[in-house]
């Protein structure tokens, strides 16, 4: 049987932790694309080399032509300025939606069956510009950013509470932004929900205050690394959360995972991309996992697809040819 084929645009920092985790995993053939010449090669050379020793067996090639993502089954696009300190993820729009732009032309024209997982930001933005410009059902075009910061916030609370991170379960909802919003209130440990641990810790007051300095956290943690790299974003965890996903999708998992899909109707949102919990399976976006918000969460909820809207209202100006 055939190989899945896995094309990557982008073969920068996210670009190449994401071509070795195919490999390792032997989730399928990679195809490496970039601008840059020979750098997508390079890499991709780097990592076959070394095949015998991570004992996989998939073929992975460097590229600069949109031709070989040919026949993908999905693609995963990096492509696009990362931020330095003290940048936004919203600073980006002007030169990423253009990228967005060219790339989304070559997978339309070169890969037009395949399932698209966005990773550049701004990252709701760049979904839905994706989406527009091939055309593909939304259910094969939707954006990484929930399953990386649920992540974090999940290691917070592990870290906070002595506990192993694959016993929380906590997710983060809304655009992948500073507006993105931490479900407090479903935040557990195996079923056992956090906020009762920090209060039995803690007390009601402090255990309010600890949580609230996890949010926070969670909320900033893009930016948290981005100081500290001093050049560039972070890389290694965008990378596994994206592949998580692919994976979900290649393996027909029906995982239930936080992704940026586009909503109709579902949490009070109509016709805009922002992070839901979706089921995640051969189909792609299988289905959304809507639930119950209270009054406070919807009211954050809406400011972060507010904070969406305001993006996807510049666009036309940097794109007006769309
Ligand atoms: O969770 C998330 N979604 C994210 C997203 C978490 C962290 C960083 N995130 C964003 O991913 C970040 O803000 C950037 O917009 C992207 C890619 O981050 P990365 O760290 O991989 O950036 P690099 O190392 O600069 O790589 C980008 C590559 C680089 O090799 C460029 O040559 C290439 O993109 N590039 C292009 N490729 C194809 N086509 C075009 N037009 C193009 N322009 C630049």
């Amino acid at each position: 049987m055939a190989r899945a084929k896995i094309s990557l645009i982008g073969g920068g920092q996210i670009g190449g932790v994401l071509a070795q985790l195919c490999a390792l995993r032997e989730l399928g053939d990679v195809v490496l694309f970039d601008i840059v010449e020979n750098m997508p090669q390079g890499k991709m050379l780097d990592i076959a080399e070394v095949a015998r020793v991570d004992q996989f067996d998939v073929n992975l090639k460097g590229t600069n032509s949109y031709a070989d993502i040919a026949g993908s089954d999905i693609v995963i696009v990096t492509a696009g300025l990362p931020r330095k300190p003290g940048m936004s993820r919203d600073d980006l729009l002007g030169v990423n939606a253009k990228i967005m732009k060219q790339v989304s032309e070559g997978i339309k024209q070169y890969a037009p069956e395949s399932f698209v997982i966005i990773i550049s930001n701004p990252l709701d933005a760049m979904v839905t510009l994706c989406q527009k410009i091939t055309g593909f059902p939304p259910e094969r075009v939707m954006g990484q950013a929930g399953v990386l910061d649920s992540n974090r916030f999940c290691s917070f609370i592990a870290w906070e509470l002595g506990v192993s991170v694959r016993d929380v379960n906590a997710m983060v909802l809304g655009g992948h932004g500073d507006t993105m919003v931490p479900i407090v209130r479903y935040a557990n440990v195996n079923g056992i929900p956090v906020m009762e641990q920090l209060v039995r810790k803690y007390g009601e007051a402090k255990a309010k205050e600890v949580m609230t300095a996890m949010v926070e956290r969670t909320k900033m943690a893009g930016g948290e690394v981005v100081k500290l790299l001093g050049n560039g974003s972070a890389f290694y965890s965008p990378a596994s959360s994206a592949i998580a996903m692919a994976e979900a999708i290649l393996r027909d998992q029906k995982r239930v995972l936080p992704t940026c899909a586009l909503l109709k109707g579902e949490f009070g949102v109509d016709n805009y991309y922002v992070g839901v919990p979706c089921i995640l399976g051969a189909g792609g976006i299988e289905g959304i996992m809507e639930f119950e918000l209270d009054a406070e969460e919807q009211a954050l909820f809406d400011n972060s697809v507010a904070a969406v809207k305001g993006l996807i209202d510049e666009l036309p100006s940097i794109l007006p040819d769309m």
